[in-house]
């Protein structure tokens, strides 16, 4: 068996704040402006009083405090309410290549290695900015990177079933060096009118550099010791919206981007993923005690407080499954990378850890790491 190593991660946080108060703000002035509007039709019940968000409420059921946005123009303004932003000139790269690129940049460079070392990308992403040409086909060129690249979607798990797909391409010989490169350009698809998901996400884009063993030369190396994934069919988290939608006569009212049964999500998708984890670090024959730090998909505070304590069998400290969505909020595949990317410093040699997406699908992926 080929040795396959993470030797290297980059961040790209984008350039603005946006606070749980400032979404609050705008959205119950919209609610206030549409019910004042429509007082006839709501009080005949033609049509539902829009409700009110609150920051208590957002920072008790998520434990969101704020999230980074690529433009934050338009976000908090009444009369927008969605990010403003220019059509780009379709001959230069949208913004989720740059994300993805400026993350790659900083991946490559902790690695100590070149762009042209690497053979395969693997740009993952819960919705793609534009379908094609591939994404990843776009970054390769302005990189400088060899080989091939392609784009692939399994909304959360997106960027954990990337990372299994670059090993299984090592083991296999398919590729020596690989770009993992996930952008998340989540606030375009959000409804900031919706009280419901106007909370819960963010933009960002991580990048792993995944390679062989005998060609790593960072100081800082990961090596995949197993990886587990797990796929079963739910609707509660789902995109409304397709590119046949015009040619629908009507479209149907609720055609959002984003749609979740949150509460139900919550109660389903726990279960699986405490299992998955469970049983993987049952076929590693590790003791949950053997691990140090459990790297977890950030889309719930209490969701992670719960898994990990369930898994631990004791209250989770901070550094056992460390927590960013207070900061970046959910940031759909991207959010376990982030945690790792943020708290792995502290490894050292023999040090063992899990990454683990879980979300829609459902899907759960995991993979174990130990520091080299
Ligand atoms: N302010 C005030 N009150 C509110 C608000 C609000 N903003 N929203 C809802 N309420 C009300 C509800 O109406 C309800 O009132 P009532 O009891 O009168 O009916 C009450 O508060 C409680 O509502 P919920 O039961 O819905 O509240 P929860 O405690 O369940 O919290 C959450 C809602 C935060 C959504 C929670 O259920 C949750 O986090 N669930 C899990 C979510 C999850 O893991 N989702 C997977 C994420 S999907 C993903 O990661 C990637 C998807 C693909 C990417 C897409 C990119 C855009």
């Amino acid at each position: 068996m080929t040795s396959v190593v993470i030797s290297g991660s980059g961040l790209f946080t984008p350039p603005h704040k946006v606070s749980n108060k400032e979404l609050v703000d705008v959205l119950n002035a919209y609610a206030e402006k549409y019910n004042s509007e429509h007082q006839a039709e709501i009080a005949a019940g033609t049509l539902a009083e829009k409700k009110s968000s609150s920051v208590e409420f957002i920072e008790k059921a998520s434990g969101i405090k704020s999230r980074y946005v690529m433009h934050k123009e338009g976000i908090t303004d009444l009369n927008v309410m969605h990010p403003s932003m220019v059509k780009n000139d379709p001959e230069q790269p949208p913004e989720m290549v740059l994300m993805a690129v400026e993350a790659a940049k900083q991946a490559i460079a902790n690695s100590g290695k070149h762009a042209s070392d690497i053979d395969m990308i693997i740009l993952g992403s819960s919705n793609m900015q534009r379908s094609y040409p591939s994404m990843a086909v776009e970054v390769q060129p302005i990189l400088g990177a060899s080989g091939f690249g392609f784009d692939m979607n399994v909304a959360c798990s997106t960027a954990t079933f990337a990372i299994i797909n670059a090993y299984n391409a090592i083991q296999t010989g398919n590729a020596n060096t690989v770009l993992v490169v996930n952008p998340e350009f989540t606030t375009p698809q959000l409804d900031y009118t919706n009280r419901d998901s106007h909370l819960s996400f963010g933009d960002v884009a991580t990048a792993l550099i995944i390679e062989k063993q005998e060609t790593a030369i960072s100081a800082n190396q990961f090596k995949i010791v197993n990886t587990s994934q797990i796929t079963q069919f739910s609707n509660n988290i789902r995109c409304n919206h397709s590119y046949v939608d015009h040619c629908y006569d009507e479209l149907a009212e609720d055609n959002s981007f984003f749609f979740q049964e949150g509460r139900k999500v919550f109660k389903e998708l726990l279960p699986l993923a405490t299992n998955t984890i469970s049983s993987h670090i049952a076929d590693n024959n590790w003791q949950v005690t053997d691990v140090k730090r459990m790297w977890l998909h950030q889309a719930n505070i209490n969701m992670n407080l719960f898994a990990a304590k369930k898994l631990l069998g004791r209250e989770p400290e901070f550094l056992d499954a460390p927590l960013i969505l207070d900061e970046y909020a959910n940031t759909a595949s991207a959010g376990s990378v982030v945690a790792f990317h943020k708290y792995h410093d502290d490894f050292k040699s023999g040090d063992k850890g899990i990454l683990c997406s879980f979300g829609a699908g459902y899907s759960v992926g995991c993979i174990s790491l130990e520091k080299l």
